[in-house]
């Protein structure tokens, strides 16, 4: 499952930097406003020890672990959605993202240029949001002419397309964030298709100062902010991140690099509801990523469609039980292994091994 996450804010409030103490790719960051033009993407590791722990049980030839993609895009201004600074075109980057990021300035520095010159968190979010609903208003009024052009015999399933769009379009212009209105399973369907930002889950990453990391007015004027709007927030100060990176890197390669990422992945999988399960033999160690609620059919499906059409059951092993009894022997012994069935629910950390007939 690719998960991919869009890294948006004003220009100059260090979305590069955040990337690339992310990521650690090197990229771009410099002290003036529209730095990155083209789009700066990157896929890394998920960090999660468990699988270092089971690769090294299993003592498996390979570790495949779950992958996040990362993409940092121009900084948005005022009528960015219109064309304005480098337009509209950036925004169509993250139009397939699963997740926004909203890196937010919180930190003082004199030196680094803000575009309105001051710091002030909240009313940052508010332009750039602003950006955001008229960009989906854009999309959204173009969807419906092309709908309107495209079938002049309107049909059953046109006509609730452009019910909903409308009916988008209605909260759009009224300002609120299409993921907060309530819409049915079928209109939810079809409002998938068209990517809309404001659709999208978003985190806010506050970028706060090297110098005062845990009390920050700024951090904390945002952090009432987003609790009022029920959005998660991180905080980091992104340059010393990417500083410490740098030394870490050199040190110990393997080891899932920084909080800055542990913290962005956590609240990434808790905002999509994300889980992972884990398959093992000597060939290799896998974390799969998927989205709560699975069933182990479902399950069979991801690893492969053969143990899908085939299947029996599932040999499920909690990851606890794994390590407390060093391995699959040990579980066994003990007598901890479960079995499940097609709609058995998988659940975090399992350790799946699905028994199927060819
Ligand atoms: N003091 C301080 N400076 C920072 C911090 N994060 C970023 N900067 C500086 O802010 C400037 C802009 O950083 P970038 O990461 O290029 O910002 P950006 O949002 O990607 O900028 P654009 O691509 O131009 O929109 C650079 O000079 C960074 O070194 C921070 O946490 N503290
Ligand atoms: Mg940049």
């Amino acid at each position: 499952m690719q998960i991919d996450c869009g890294i948006i804010g004003l220009p100059n409030v260090g979305k590069s930097t955040v990337f690339s103490a992310l990521t650690n790719a090197p990229v771009k960051i410099a002290n003036f406003p529209f730095c990155t033009i083209h789009p700066n993407i990157s896929v890394v590791q998920i960090p999660d020890l468990r699988i270092y722990q089971l690769t090294d049980i299993v003592s498996s030839h390979e570790t495949i672990h779950g992958k996040i993609k990362f993409v940092d895009i121009a900084g948005l201004i005022k009528g960015a959605a219109q064309g304005i600074g480098i337009g509209s075109k950036i925004l169509n980057h993250i139009r397939t993202t699963k997740i926004l990021c909203h890196v937010v300035r919180c930190f003082d520095d004199n030196q680094i240029a803000h575009v309105f010159n001051d710091i002030d968190p909240c009313r940052d979010v508010g332009i750039v949001n602003t950006e955001l609903i008229l960009f989906d208003i854009l999309q959204c009024e173009q969807s419906i002419c092309n709908l309107q052009k495209k079938y002049k015999l309107i049909n059953e399933n046109i006509e609730q397309q452009l019910f909903v769009l409308k009916k988008c379009l209605d909260y759009l212009y009224d300002g609120v964030f299409l993921r907060r209105v309530h819409f049915s399973k079928t209109e939810r369907t079809h409002i998938e298709k068209f990517n809309f930002l404001t659709n999208k889950p978003i985190v806010y990453f506050a970028n706060v100062d090297e110098k005062s990391v845990a009390n920050n007015i700024y951090l904390n004027k945002l952090s009432a902010f987003a609790s009022n709007d029920g959005i998660p927030l991180i905080s980091c100060c992104a340059m010393l991140s990417l500083l410490n990176n740098r030394d870490d890197h050199v040190k110990i390669t393997m080891k899932p690099r920084t909080t800055i990422l542990y913290d962005m992945v956590s609240a990434i999988f808790s905002v999509l509801d994300l889980c992972t399960f884990f398959t093992i033999n000597l060939h290799m160690t896998r974390a799969w990523i998927y989205v709560g609620g699975m069933t182990a059919l479902e399950a069979a499906n991801k690893v492969h469609s053969d143990f899908k059409k085939g299947f029996i059951r599932v040999q499920i092993i909690k990851f606890d039980d794994f390590i407390l009894y060093h391995g699959e022997l040990g579980v066994k012994k003990a007598g901890k292994i479960c079995y499940g069935g097609k709609d058995y629910c998988v659940k975090d950390g399992d350790i799946l091994k699905f028994l199927f007939q060819v």
